[in-house]
This record gives structure tokens, sequence and C-alpha cells, in this order.
């Protein structure tokens, strides 16, 4: 009996960078928890987890203040598999979608750059189509990933030097401020 050769299609994993948002109930610990959560899933090896960051919402009306930082992921998962997984963690933690754009939310789970993939599909866009516009994104990411250069979009750090930071104080400023602002969101 000839003996055939078997092929296993294993991909190679992909470094990925996840953008983490809250500013609902509690969002630093709604980040930290999403750290949590990320480190646990089944594909998945988390590498990096930036610095947390508050800042004012972009959004409609008057919200509260969010929460953000970006993780660095190795994956074997697809990018929408990937999807998947984060939309369930997003599930877990509270987050209605109301199929209205940007109001407030428990835990937003985005997948900024994955490899030096860029896709265009129905539900999904990488890199994030708004990231290059956003320090709330591209602060945390740089200080992960210097030296990243966002496919189509250029190095972060180019695009960091291009916005404003004005408006992020980093969380340990927040604490020294002494604001109850976690648990009493305005
Ligand atoms: N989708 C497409 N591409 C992606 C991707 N790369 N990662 C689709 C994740 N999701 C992606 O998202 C809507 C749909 O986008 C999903 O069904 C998915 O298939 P969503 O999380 O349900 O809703 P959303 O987040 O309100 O929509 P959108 O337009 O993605 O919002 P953004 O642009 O993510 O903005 N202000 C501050 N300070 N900090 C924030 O983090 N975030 C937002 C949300 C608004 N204002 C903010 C912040
Ligand atoms: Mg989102």
């Amino acid at each position: 009996m000839t003996q055939s050769a078997v092929t296993v299609d294993t991909p190679s994993a992909s470094t990925a960078y996840i953008g983490i948002g809250s500013n609902l109930e509690h969002p630093l610990r709604q980040v930290l928890d999403a750290r949590d959560a990320l480190a646990a899933l089944p594909g998945l090896r988390l590498s990096a987890f930036s610095p947390l960051y508050r800042n004012p919402a972009l959004g409609p009306g008057r919200q509260p203040d969010y929460v953000n930082a970006v993780a660095v992921v190795e994956t074997r998962l697809s990018p929408r598999d990937l999807l998947a997984a984060l939309q369930a963690i997003e599930t877990r933690h509270g987050r209605v979608r109301d199929g209205v754009r940007w109001t407030p939310r428990t835990l937003d789970l985005d997948i900024l750059v994955y490899g030096d993939r860029e896709i265009e599909s129905e539900g999904l866009r990488v890199p994030h189509p708004r990231m290059g516009e956003r320090a709330f994104v591209l602060r945390p990411l740089h200080d992960v990933a210097p030296d990243l250069d966002v496919p189509g979009l250029g190095p972060v750090a180019a695009l960091l030097s291009a916005v404003s930071q004005s408006a992020l104080i980093s969380i340990d400023e927040a604490a020294m401020s002494g604001g109850d602002w976690d648990e009493q969101p305005p």
C-alpha cells in the first residue's frame, strides 16, 4: 500500500491589534475585565496591553468619558472568527446594540489591524476605517507598537503626530485628580 502525503492546512499566527473602549458601568473595570477575557480566548495569545486613557466621548449628546486601550494578540483565528469572538465578549459584558452608532456602551472591541491584511467586506473593514483620526486609538497603539506600519495608512508614529492628544488623560493621572468618575458617570 502506498502512503499518500497528508497536508494539513495550518495557518501561521498573525499579529492583530484590538481597540478597546468603554463608557458605561465602570469603564475602567470593563476594560480590565476585557483584558482577562481576551487572555482566556482559545486560539489567541495576548502578548501586550497598552496603558489606559480616559478621554471625552466622540459621539452624539452628552455621554460619560471613555476608557480606551489597545491589546496585541497573536492568533490563528481568521479575521471573521476573531470578530465573532470579540462580539461574544462584548455581549457577555452587557453590550446592547440598538442600531444607533456611537451611543454609550459597556464594551466595544474593534479589530484595528490584522497582520498586513486590508479587508473591505460586509460587516468587516480592516484596518478599522476611522482609526487614523483618533488619538484614543493611535496613542495606545503607538505605546505598544511604535514601529507599526498600518496597512494602507502608514506609520503609526506619523498618524499620531498628526492628531491632538490634549484630551487624553492617562488613568494614573485621572486617579490622582481624585474623581469618582468611574463609579458615577455623569
Ligand atoms: N465592523 C466592521 N469592521 C469592524 C472592525 N474592524 N472591528 C462592524 C469591529 N467591528 C467591525 O460595530 C458596528 C459593526 O461594525 C459591527 O457589526 C461589525 O460587523 P458596533 O461595535 O456594533 O457599533 P459601533 O462601535 O457603534 O459602530 P462603529 O461605527 O464601528 O463605531 P466606532 O467607529 O467603533 O466608534 N469615543 C471615545 N472617546 N472612545 C471610543 O472608543 N468609540 C466609538 C465607536 C464612538 N466614540 C468613541 C469611542
Ligand atoms: Mg465597534
